[in-house]
């Protein structure tokens, strides 16, 4: 039999399709990768899964308004009437209720592929149609995205780049990482990873004698090669160990006063906070101590460590995606500018060195391939995880950044490249806020649990049945994305369903611009090569990309260091403050008058930790990271995620003192809960869990069984996290505070049905 080898492209690694008689049969890591992921092994399964949506379908109960309940029947229709009504529904509601009655933010990862991105394809359908209530800020990030630029006038620490490895091998002599650096995040990277090489760069790092000092409630987050120093830290507590930190440094006078003076504003007001000059409080390293449970000599040393040598200090992204996550950021930031070595190469602070794959990496600053998105005309936007608040207050007011604002009442959602529920925090609050809109509109190409809470679902190709660009700016290579296999079933790309509803809604040509999906693969490279060649990079033709399969962007030419120009000279390369320093404290952000984020770093209570008074009720920290045999909840029914749970369930890893204390033995299936919600999972037990702590992986796909949705059976952990903002600066999501308690389940194992499709009636008509 003939096998052919197609070039494609996946967020977590390059490859080419092995295909046979047209069906995806393997996949071949990308040549140019020097440690591809497993997770490539999943894509033949997913592409031909029988959970794949085959043909449009409508849910049972709709028109009657019945709650949307995750387990109703759905009917298929054509393609044609589903385009109709489509149409119809978004004509209905902007005619009766405005543009702000849409929801479009359609926030997730969608495909490495750039034109069929189908978050950007919504954005661009919906915003050319009169626009839509978007999302901005991103689950990742999002507390950092809105904090950095009062404090250093940009967020491009976390989207861009950082001090990368070539400069940290070089000159840093102590890695002081929050959060860890474990090599499971490393397998992805938005746009897609062509070579994956965080683990390359750590062995170079500990090659060049670096010592590394991880900071985590858990061990696996830094690699066993490493031998890092690990500090188990109460989750959520950080802020006070950099703190205690700070005033080691303060107190033995080995603060760089030189740096501060010259290149920040706000010192002696977060110097008059960190001794207690104003609340009799001394910030010392015993206080932070009995916060955070790390021994006093232990944060002493820590500092003196750090203040001895050239020390980066590096924080997970994790850090702020927990209540009152802009601290650790903020506090970081005035702890390295104390230690001196910001714009200092290997020196500074940094972001996520281990939280995705190229950051710190070096890449030339180049375009990356995307499509442009046109500006939303209705200029309505929440912060991102504000969802489930909008759908349940509308006309309520909220604060964000400095703003008031209020909630839109939102009668049409529409979905295409991401899975809330699987992102959004307490998804039983989530199922409420759900029912509210009138229509659920979802492009997906699986059974995903949010394709099962919609009301008009549209089978989405996946990467692998159609042509595309894709690249990811961390990475220093642009991919060929060559269509591989005919459709499976009905499904149409989403380029090709907004094509066909902006034919119907009139706009067809502005969507388009009158390019079929060649010409806009060829446009996207195409821009790139325009990109290149204002920097002086010549690039090979389209026609040349495209048989090669990618081209290889050439390394820059000097290692990059984080505000090397600011350092050499802050006069001609001020930061974009209003002060034009580093903003240790921050009137703008003291004007705003928050108490949850005051005008310098601080530590608050976050809602939840081991500290708060509910702990003696839910006396363990659930902490939910990224899963390592999936992206989020994409690839869950493949193998090689089902193939690390346990009984069909997702695991809870917690320390053996924990586990004994319940009568829970290995593997043995728990219910985990708090007063939010329920999930079965099964034990793990971990002596590199710290006390007191319980770790979840995020991604199991959300099987709540009954309509009441008492005991999801699966394990997916956002039953259970806390839906609140990070503060009213921010407004970032808060899933890493979360307290439960975990008991042995002794009664029947219900079977899980995530991976069962709903039930289809075939060639169904529009239920009435
Ligand atoms: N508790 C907790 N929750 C978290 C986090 C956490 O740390 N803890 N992390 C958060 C973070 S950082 C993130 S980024 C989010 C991720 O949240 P999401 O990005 O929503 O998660 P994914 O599972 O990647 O969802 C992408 C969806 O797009 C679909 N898809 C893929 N390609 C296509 C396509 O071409 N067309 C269409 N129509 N659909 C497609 C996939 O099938 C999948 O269902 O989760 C957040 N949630
Ligand atoms: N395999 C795989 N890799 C991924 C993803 C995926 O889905 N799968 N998702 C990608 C995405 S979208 C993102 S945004 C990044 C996220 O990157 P991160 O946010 O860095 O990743 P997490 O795995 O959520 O968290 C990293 C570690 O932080 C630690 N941690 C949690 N809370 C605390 C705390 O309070 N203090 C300290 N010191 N440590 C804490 C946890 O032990 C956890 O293992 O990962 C990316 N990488
Ligand atoms: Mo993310």
């Amino acid at each position: 039999m003939t096998q052919r080898r197609v070039p494609s492209l996946a967020h977590w690694g390059a490859f080419n399709a092995l295909v046979e008689d047209g069906r995806v049969v393997g996949c071949e890591p990308f040549a140019g990768d020097p440690a591809p992921s497993p997770m490539l092994t999943a894509i033949p399964e997913m592409v031909h899964s029988p959970l794949r949506i085959a043909r449009p379908a409508v849910r049972e109960g709709w028109r009657e308004g019945k709650p949307r309940t995750g387990n109703d029947r759905f009917h298929e229709i054509s393609w044609d009437e589903a385009l109709d009504l489509v149409a119809g529904e978004l004509t209905r509601v902007r005619r009766d209720f405005g543009n702000t009655a849409i929801f479009g933010g359609s926030y997730g990862w969608s495909s490495a592929g750039r034109l069929h991105h189908a978050r950007t394809l919504t954005r661009r359908f919906l915003f050319q149609g009169g626009g839509c209530v978007d999302q901005v800020g991103n689950y990742s990030w999002g507390a950092a995205q809105f904090l950095l630029p009062h404090v250093i006038g940009t967020y491009q620490p976390v989207a861009g780049r950082v001090t990368d490895w070539p400069s940290i091998v070089k000159h840093t002599k102590l890695v002081l990482s929050f959060g860890g650096l474990a090599l499971k995040n490393g397998q992805v990277s938005s746009g897609g990873a062509g070579a994956h090489v965080l683990e390359q760069w750590l062995r170079r790092a500990k090659a060049a004698g670096i010592r590394f000092v991880v900071v985590s409630p858990l061990k696996a987050d830094a690699p066993d090669f490493l031998d890092a120093d690990w500090i188990a830290i109460r989750p959520n507590t950080d802020t006070a160990l950099m703190l205690g930190m700070a005033h080691t440094l303060i107190a033995e006078g080995r603060h760089d006063e030189a740096f501060l003076a010259r290149y920040c504003v706000g010192f002696d007001r977060f110097k008059r906070y960190v001794t207690g000059a104003d609340d009799n409080t001394p910030k010392d390293a015993a206080w932070a101590s009995r916060i955070t449970g790390v021994a006093a000599e232990t944060i002493r040393a820590l500092a003196r460590d750090a203040a001895g040598t050239t020390s980066l200090v590096t924080v997970a992204w994790s850090l702020q995606r927990a209540h009152r996550g802009e601290q650790p950021y903020w506090a970081s930031i005035a702890l390295a500018a104390m230690l001196g070595g910001i714009g200092t190469p290997g020196g500074g602070f940094a972001f996520g060195h281990g939280s995705l794959n190229g950051v710190g990496v070096p890449r030339a600053e180049l375009p990356g391939p995307e499509i442009a998105t046109p500006p939303n005309p209705a200029a309505a936007s929440i912060p991102v995880a504000r969802i489930a608040d909008m759908l349940l207050n509308p006309g309520a007011d909220y604060e964000f950044n400095g703003r008031r604002a209020v909630y839109p009442d939102i009668r049409l959602v529409y979905w295409a490249g991401g899975n809330p529920f699987h992102h959004h925090q307490d998804l039983n609050r989530l199922r409420c806020a759900w029912q509210k809109p009138e229509t659920v509109i979802v492009h997906e190409s699986w059974w995903t649990p949010t394709a099962r809470h919609a009301d008009i679902v549209l089978p989405a190709t996946t990467t692998l049945e159609r042509n595309d660009v894709g690249g990811s700016s961390r990475d220093p290579y642009i991919f060929a994305m060559h269509q591989a296999i005919a459709s499976v079933g009905e499904a149409r790309s989403d380029f090709d369903i907004f094509h066909a509803l902006a034919k119907r809604l009139g706009y067809a040509e502005a969507f388009a611009e009158g390019r079929d999906e060649m010409a806009w693969c060829r446009a996207i490279y195409e821009r790139v090569v325009a990109g290149a060649a204002r920097k002086n990079v010549a690039l090979p033709s389209f026609d040349d990309f495209w048989r090669q399969g990618f081209v290889e962007l050439p390394p820059p030419d000097e290692d990059f260091v984080l505000f090397a120009d600011f350092r050499r000279d802050p006069e001609l390369h001020p930061l974009n403050t209003p002060s034009g320093r580093i903003e240790i404290a921050s009137e703008k952000i003291g004007s705003f008058g928050y108490d949850d984020c005051p005008e310098h770093p601080a530590w608050m209570e976050p809602s939840e930790w081991l500290g708060a008074a509910d702990a003696a009720q839910w006396p363990l920290h659930l902490i939910t990271h990224q899963p390592v045999d999936r992206l989020h909840s994409q690839l869950d029914p493949a193998r090689l995620s089902r193939g690390h749970k346990i009984k069909d369930r997702e695991t809870v890893r917690l320390n053996p003192d924990d586990a004994a204390r319940r009568g829970i033995k290995d593997h043995d299936i728990v219910r985990v809960f708090n007063a939010r919600g329920a999930c079965l999972a099964a034990a793990v037990i971990d002596t590199g869990v710290m006390p007191s702590v319980a770790v979840m992986p995020t991604g199991a796909w959300f099987d709540p069984g009954d309509a009441d949705g008492a005991l999801e059976r699966h394990g997916n952990p956002n039953v259970l996290t806390r839906d609140i903002g990070t503060s009213r600066l921010t407004q970032g999501p808060s899933a890493l505070s979360a307290l439960v308690d975990i008991a042995l389940w002794d009664g029947d194992l219900p079977p899980t049905e995530a991976f069962t499709p709903p039930t289809i009636v075939r060639a169904g008509t529009v239920p009435a």
